[in-house]
């Protein structure tokens, strides 16, 4: 047919595998049908590659409060990569060749294989467009200190941040913790790149710095400790890229203000929406300050590199100064995450939304650009 061909490709080896099936269940149920042929290309929690039709995607709710599986009894699994990370016995199903014909790939996918340019290469050497950061910018995004290295480079503010590698850690356990009590604390430990909130901790002081690192390094060898905004308010911004020449857009901005005790915006808050965390979207700011916000937001999408989205966090100081605390160029994507609130507040639902991003992949251009 003259439909554009997607492939969805969601699930995967990450915590958020279920969180990715749910997405994938919302992105294809945005998609227009009559202008878009879909096909699925699920990974299991064990990293077998299943071709699904949308039909069963859109079957991939939350049901008695569970997150949807990819479970391994899907007829005609093939192993792409085995428990031991070593194999690559194919049993052929098309899940590969299925990216060939299509026209562009549009990846739900978190954390390690998948938000960090791992799978943008795989498209890259499939020559298969796709939606969203390209490899660097993917990877950059994914890892906390190369983020805020690349944005102070280019004169953007971001909060003070230490970096600890395992390698410093066992050379110099002094010296790291002497670099992080240079800063104030609170401090929040985090792996380097983990793609959600686990083995996060918020420290008050110096004594309890060990163990948080150490909780961190079960996620991620590379550990980055961030000053604590104490006070300052949790303002979000959406960047769409342009089509063309035209230059990126900016959503109207939202404000995230957190209930919980552990005090900061954690995984449970993410995906318990009931629970926690008010969400004001449009944020109640001073026009002055959105405009800077999203000003801001566009300025960190540019310096990434980015293409097709990004979601920029900030801090809005009690003094208002604008720190940018991280860009999440897969930011969480169902109807109801920030991301599309936004736009659906900037006059952009969710359906024109998948529809602008399957556009924007569409357009771009193979190799380098
Ligand atoms: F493809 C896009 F548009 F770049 C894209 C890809 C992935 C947008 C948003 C996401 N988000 C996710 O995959 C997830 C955070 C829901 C995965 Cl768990």
């Amino acid at each position: 047919s003259s439909r554009v061909r997607v492939a969805v490709v969601f699930g995967g080896m990450s915590s958020e595998h279920g969180v990715s099936c749910l997405t994938a269940a919302g992105v294809v149920g945005a998609i227009d049908r009559d202008r878009y042929d879909v096909v699925g290309l699920g990974i299991t929690p064990t990293g077998r590659w299943i071709v699904l039709e949308p039909d069963a995607i859109a079957r991939l709710t939350v049901s008695d409060g569970t997150l949807p599986e990819l479970t391994e009894d899907t007829a005609d699994a093939m192993l792409l990569r085995g428990e031991a990370g070593s194999e690559l016995a194919v049993r052929d199903t098309g899940a590969l060749t299925a990216l060939g014909p299509v026209d562009v790939a549009f990846a739900l996918l978190h954390g390690p294989f998948g938000e960090d340019g791992t799978i943008q290469g795989l498209f890259e050497m499939m020559g298969t467009r796709y939606v969203g950061a390209g490899v660097l910018a993917s990877a950059v995004g994914m890892d906390k200190v190369f983020m805020k290295l690349v944005l102070a480079a280019s004169g953007l503010p971001v909060g003070p941040f230490v970096q600890i590698t395992p390698g410093e850690w066992r050379r110099d356990r002094a010296a790291c913790i002497e670099a992080v009590d240079a800063m104030h604390y609170p401090v929040y430990v985090k792996p380097a790149r983990g793609g959600s909130s686990l083995g996060i901790s918020r420290v008050e002081s110096s004594a309890d710095l060990v163990a948080a690192v150490e909780l961190a390094q079960r996620y991620d060898p590379k550990v980055i400790v961030e000053e604590g905004f104490v006070d300052a308010r949790e303002l979000e911004c959406g960047v769409l890229g342009g089509f063309g020449d035209e230059p990126p857009i900016a959503s109207q901005i939202a404000e995230i203000r957190v209930h919980s005790a552990s005090g900061f915006y954690d995984f449970e808050a993410k995906y318990l929406p009931e629970e926690q965390v008010d969400l004001d979207v449009p944020a109640q700011v001073e026009p002055s300050v959105a405009d800077e916000v999203r000003a801001l937001a566009v300025r960190t999408y540019e310096a990434i590199g980015c293409e097709g989205l990004a979601r920029v966090d900030v801090f809005l100081t009690r003094e208002l100064r604008i720190v940018i605390n991280e860009i999440n160029t897969m930011p969480g994507f169902t109807a109801h995450s920030m991301f599309p609130r936004m736009w659906a507040a900037s006059g952009i639902d969710y359906p024109a939304l998948v529809d602008r991003l399957l556009q924007l992949g569409l357009e771009r251009p193979l190799g380098l650009r």
